[in-house]
């Protein structure tokens, strides 16, 4: 797939384990130009690193913590005045305490949801809002979610709570912005082991499951995952909005 002369602003890389990682390697190989927010001054050192790994244009860092409804503005009104505008943006952004993600979900506390629902699915509607106005035509949103928005999970108690609000803020999304050109999707993902991952109570034993379970026996990978979110972002998908689409090995339609 050519993606040369797009640019895709990407939210969410941690570390090289990152999905966000994963999805930027994917459209940096397709000729895509990036330009990447980071949560905090802390987080640079570690993307300048993998930085050098990618081969096309990258050179904007913007910090953006969106929890501040002034840095999400500030945050998109700089990659405005940066770019020529954007094609897509990837949110790959969420967090909840760890201490909500083990036990059982009726102990959840109300600091813990809201924080959880705020950072987790929130974000992306703000994040929409000041992306609308620096989009290009034919403009696509992608977030990312998990099955456990879907059904019950053990552990993953509010973060499940949260992407049943993610996923239907897609639908909400996809129908406001649709008028305008731009669409909005969500991969949800099979279980891959990164920094917010590792903070699920028995991870590992997710993992295992799909091995034995999922119809291709196999977990995925990060680059499968940026792969469909390349796909997603791309014109390849012009006809799509308002999905949720599994990148699981296809662990979600066994029952
Ligand atoms: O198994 C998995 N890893 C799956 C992840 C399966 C299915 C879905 N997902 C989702 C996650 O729920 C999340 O929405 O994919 C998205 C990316 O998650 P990831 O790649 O697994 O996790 P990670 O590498 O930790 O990146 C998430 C990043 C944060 O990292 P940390 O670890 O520092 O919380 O989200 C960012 C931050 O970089 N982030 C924020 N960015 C801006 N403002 C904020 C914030 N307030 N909070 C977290």
């Amino acid at each position: 797939m050519d993606l040369s002369g797009k640019t895709y602003v990407i939210m969410g890389v941690a570390n090289k384990r990152s999905i966000a990682w994963g999805a930027a390697r994917a459209l940096d190989k397709m000729g895509a130009r990036l330009v990447f927010t980071i949560l905090s001054e802390r987080f640079r050192k570690e993307l300048d690193k993998l930085l050098v790994e990618l081969e096309g244009d990258h050179d904007i860092i913007v910090e953006c913590d969106v929890t501040s409804d002034e840095d999400v503005s500030k945050a998109f009104k700089e990659i405005g005045e940066k770019t020529d505008g954007i094609d897509g943006v990837l949110h790959a952004i969420a967090f909840a305490d760890k201490n909500e993600l083990t036990g059982g979900y009726s102990e959840t506390s109300r600091d813990g949801f809201k924080m959880a629902l705020d950072i987790s699915a929130y974000s992306l509607t703000i994040v929409s809002k000041y992306a609308k106005e620096i989009m290009n035509e034919n403009g696509s949103i992608v977030t990312m979610t998990y099955l456990g928005g879907e059904r019950a999970m053990p552990n993953y108690n509010v973060m499940g709570v949260a992407k049943a609000a993610l996923d239907a803020s897609v639908r909400y999304l996809a129908y406001d912005l649709g008028e305008q050109g731009i669409r909005v999707n969500a991969v949800s993902a099979g279980p891959i082991r990164t920094l917010s991952s590792s903070a699920v109570g028995e991870f590992k034993s997710i993992l295992k499951e799909i091995e034995q379970r999922a119809p291709l026996k196999r977990n995925v990978d990060q680059l499968e995952v940026g792969n469909t979110v390349a796909f997603l972002l791309s014109e390849l998908s012009s006809g799509i909005t308002g999905e949720v689409l599994h990148v699981d090995s296809g662990y979600h339609i066994m029952a």
